[in-house]
């Protein structure tokens, strides 16, 4: 029994061990890889542990079980220590689960409240139910989901960009699933998150905080282009706010 658990723990500890060495050698600067990398991470954390916890009661109701009818079982007398192995060195194993999946995603927001200095800089604003984009360089945009008019948020791929946000009226959130960031937008305070898109396409942004009636409408395109692609639409943009 006393093997058993020992067997159990050092195992445990063991592939943990294994596996904090591998993570420590992941480059952070892509707050979307960061994210992914450490979901990863609790998933293969819940399957190991998942496993051995498993397997561990598989075998004692295999050992324990009953050979003959009517038969009266006796369980098997453990010591004061064994006894108390048992209850704490799973507790523990669990715990330090925990606590290091805590620091590392302590870690990855820390470096993720980083903004990289070439990044792009957007004003977003949240208003009950839509979206509206403000560049640096004077053009601004929006998306109307009703009628799904309006260019959205356009960003050239490869490039940082920071979003800084505000409310125009309740608390807002912006969610961009596909690159794991979110944060709230709050009347009389900007707020920010950044992201790097990497690859050229359309993806959407989303309210995450409940914000009224049609919160659930309350959504925006993201559109990934090429430089030259992004280049010709700001021009665009700008013919058009001139003319
Ligand atoms: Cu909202």
């Amino acid at each position: 029994m006393k093997r058993a658990v020992s067997a159990m723990v050092l195992m445990g500890l063991g592939l943990h061990a294994a596996m904090a060495g591998a993570g420590e050698k992941v480059a952070m600067p892509d707050p979307t890889a960061s994210w992914n990398h450490l979901w990863y991470h609790v998933l293969l954390d819940l399957l190991i542990i998942g496993i051995i916890f498993l397997s561990a009661g598989l075998y004692w109701v295999w050992k324990y079980r009953a050979t003959r009818p009517n038969q009266i079982g006796e369980g098997p007398k453990l010591s004061k220590i064994g006894a108390i192995s048992f209850a704490v060195v799973p507790a523990f194993l669990f715990m330090a689960d925990d606590f290091y999946l805590a620091a590392k995603g302590w870690t990855v927001w820390n470096e993720y409240r980083n903004v990289p200095r070439n990044a792009m800089e957007v004003k977003v604003t949240g208003s009950m139910w839509n979206w509206a984009f403000e560049y640096d360089n004077g053009v601004s945009t929006s998306f109307m989901p009703d009628s799904k008019e309006g260019e959205g948020l356009v960003v050239p791929v490869g490039k940082p960009v920071v979003l800084r946000m505000t409310s125009t009226d309740v608390v807002h959130s912006f969610f961009l699933p596909d690159y794991r960031v979110k944060e709230d937008l709050m009347p009389g305070r900007v707020t920010y998150l950044w992201f790097q898109p990497t690859k050229e396409g359309e993806t959407i942004a989303t309210c995450a905080e409940y914000c009224g009636n049609r919160h659930s409408f309350m959504w925006t395109k993201v559109k990934v282009v090429p430089q030259a692609e992004f280049d010709t639409w700001v021009a665009k943009q700008k013919q058009g706010a001139g003319a």
